[in-house]
């Protein structure tokens, strides 16, 4: 059956992380990736698909998150008995309680700016590809390139996610600052954003910071 996945800002932006994770999935054997477009996702589209975290502390960033920079949309195809799997193979929901082996420990450095998204279960996946489908008029089989030739561009780019989670452990923890990291934070994501323009640092250093200390 169909579900949807979303490769976040985040994961769009940080070149390999977003290339890593989709390899990632390719490679696992357990679903099919049909469909790449880039698109800016509208914040009506996103106060409907996260509905159901409406009254958490964290949707005002979420919403900005999801809405500031494009994502691209990829509906998946898999056996429903697979989601699962999938889903254990991507890692936890917040990046830095992803599991060792998981694509997010790998790609995502911190909280919930988690690169990509997947449907949770069945009716999650029928509720999702209906109402992107609908709203965004994206069909299966519509690529604007191919998955593949997008991971042979951005696999090998700079990808310092274990050093970025080190720091930000280390800030959480008390034992640094925002302020003593904030120009390596910036370093490593502007090498990680491979032809980003300023702006969208600024947007990383925002979203893997505020929930942060
Ligand atoms: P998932 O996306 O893993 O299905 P969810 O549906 O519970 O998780 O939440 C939707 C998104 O909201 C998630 O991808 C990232 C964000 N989010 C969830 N819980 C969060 C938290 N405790 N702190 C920050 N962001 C969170
Ligand atoms: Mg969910």
């Amino acid at each position: 059956m169909l579900f949807l996945a979303v490769l976040k800002p985040d994961g769009a932006i940080r070149k390999a992380s977003g290339a890593g994770i989709l390899k990632g999935l390719m490679d696992s054997g357990l679903c099919r990736l049909c469909s790449f477009k880039e698109v800016v996702v509208p914040a009506q589209l996103l106060a409907e698909h996260y509905k159901h975290v409406s009254h958490r502390g964290f949707y005002p960033w979420l919403i900005r998150y999801m809405s500031s920079y494009p994502s691209f949309v990829i509906f998946v195809e898999a056996e429903r008995e697979n989601i699962e799997n999938i889903r254990r193979l991507l890692g936890a929901t917040r990046a830095h309680e992803a599991e060792a082996t998981s694509l997010r420990y790998r790609y995502c450095p911190y909280g919930g700016a988690n690169g990509v998204h997947l449907s949770e279960d069945e009716r999650a996946g029928r509720f999702e590809t209906k109402l992107w489908r609908d709203t965004l008029g994206i069909r299966k089989g519509q690529f604007d390139i191919p998955i593949e030739e997008y991971i042979d561009a951005y696999f090998d780019k700079p990808n310092h996610t274990l050093e970025l989670r080190r720091i930000f452990f280390e800030i959480a923890k008390g034992n640094s600052s925002l302020a003593e990291q904030d120009k390596r934070i910036r370093e490593l994501l502007r090498e990680e954003s491979v032809g980003a323009s300023e702006d969208r640092i600024e947007f990383l250093y925002w979203v893997l910071t505020d929930q942060l200390e």
